[in-house]
């Protein structure tokens, strides 16, 4: 409990596109709109890597091979994969959710997690992304929001396709019981086999094994799956840092030995850099600049420094070339950021957010 004595609840929210491979086909080509469309594979071979909603009511499935999904929809509309298409439209979805929070995970291309704690109602903020994506991307998404991020994922997937699905406090025991075991994120396909083995197939079930029990069968991370299937998950978005370094050169149409002018290309890409950062990664800033100098005899050097919290990107470049010597002729310049850091991060004192125990008698 924080004091006062009313525990603070995070609200995560997790959005998931519906079929999306098959949806973003449908959208692309009307004429498939309704229709049972499979992507995936190629001729008889290959597996089924999404299908329309019309297509899985004939049972087809991801990862089904394309001979049995042909078999169990003969009349179904195979496609191949259109990967480029696919990302494009993922970033035009992740332009529409990333406007309502700084805090968001993505997963794969059609799936994100969202903490939006910072709002006092997240309910109509969670219906206008859904509507956004819909009419911005003409794609149909499912939401759920929940106070973890293991229910958020619950709650998108109950009602699927099209759904917004709440799970409070008091619903979470009721509704964690009627699961079977693999919906819950952290337990595939081998996970549920070996269960199964053992007679577990619902979440009810696995309530029944102690804590040992569960530590002994899935090692370190038994822990943190004990309390997910009781509604307890402690963990926060991680914000995706693929992006390891940003970097801009150029190569000078004659070579340049004075210090003042290699400055003043240096000090153009270090603009561009800076623009480059913000459109590339909005939430981070660097902390470390490199500066890299190709001389005329074609042999390299690249200094990096890691700026101090008063001084100027300008200043640090500065310093950074006073140590060069340029006298053979500088043929290119380049600079760089890299050591991205979360401008949101939480800093000193951390809240503690409570996370209640629903069911104290299987704790
Ligand atoms: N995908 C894949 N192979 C799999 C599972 C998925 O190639 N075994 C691809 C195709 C999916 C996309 O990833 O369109 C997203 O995966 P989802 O699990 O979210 O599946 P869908 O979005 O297709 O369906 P839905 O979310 O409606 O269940
Ligand atoms: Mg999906």
């Amino acid at each position: 409990m924080v004091s006062g004595g009313v525990p603070l609840m995070k609200k995560f929210l997790h959005l998931d596109i519906d079929a999306f491979y098959a949806s973003v086909e449908q959208l692309d080509n009307p004429r498939l709109r309704g229709k049972p469309v499979i992507v995936g594979g190629r001729d008889n071979r290959g597996v089924v890597a999404t299908c329309s909603y019309e297509a899985r009511k004939f049972g087809v499935r991801s990862a089904m091979p394309i001979a049995i999904a042909r078999k169990k929809c003969p009349d179904g509309i195979f496609l191949p994969t259109r990967f480029a298409r696919y990302e494009e439209k993922s970033a035009e979805i992740q332009a529409v959710y990333k406007e309502y929070s700084p805090l968001y995970q993505t997963v794969g291309l059609d799936e994100a997690y969202l903490d939006v704690s910072h709002y006092a109602d997240a309910v109509p903020i969670a219906k206008e992304i859904k509507r956004r994506i819909q009419a911005e991307c003409g794609l149909t998404c499912s939401i759920g929001l929940s106070y973890n991020m293991s229910l958020a994922k619950i709650a998108s997937d109950l009602k699927k396709p099209d759904a917004f699905v709440i799970i409070r406090p008091d619903d979470a025991e009721h509704v964690l019981r009627e699961l079977p075991i693999g919906a819950i994120n952290g337990i595939g396909k081998k996970s549920q086999e070996m269960l199964e083995r053992r007679g577990i197939t619902t979440v009810e079930q696995f309530w029944q094994l102690s804590r040992d029990e569960v530590v002994k069968l899935f090692g370190k991370y038994g822990q943190s799956l004990y309390q997910r299937v009781r509604g307890i998950d402690h963990r926060e978005i991680v914000m995706d840092r693929s992006i390891k370094s940003i970097s801009r050169e150029t190569t000078l149409s004659f070579d340049l030995y004075e210090k003042e002018q290699i400055l003043q290309v240096a000090e153009e890409l270090l603009a561009e850099l800076e623009t480059d950062l913000h459109s590339e990664l909005p939430d981070c800033d660097a902390q470390t600049l490199t500066l890299k100098i190709k001389f005329s005899d074609f042999t390299n050097r690249s200094k990096q420094r890691r700026k101090q919290p008063q001084e100027s990107w300008r200043d640090l470049l500065e310093e950074l070339l006073v140590e060069v010597d340029v006298t053979r002729g500088v043929r290119l310049v380049g600079v760089g950021f890299s050591a991205f850091h979360d401008r949101h991060e939480q800093k000193g004192e951390q809240v503690r957010y409570e996370q209640l125990s629903l069911f104290p008698y299987l704790m």
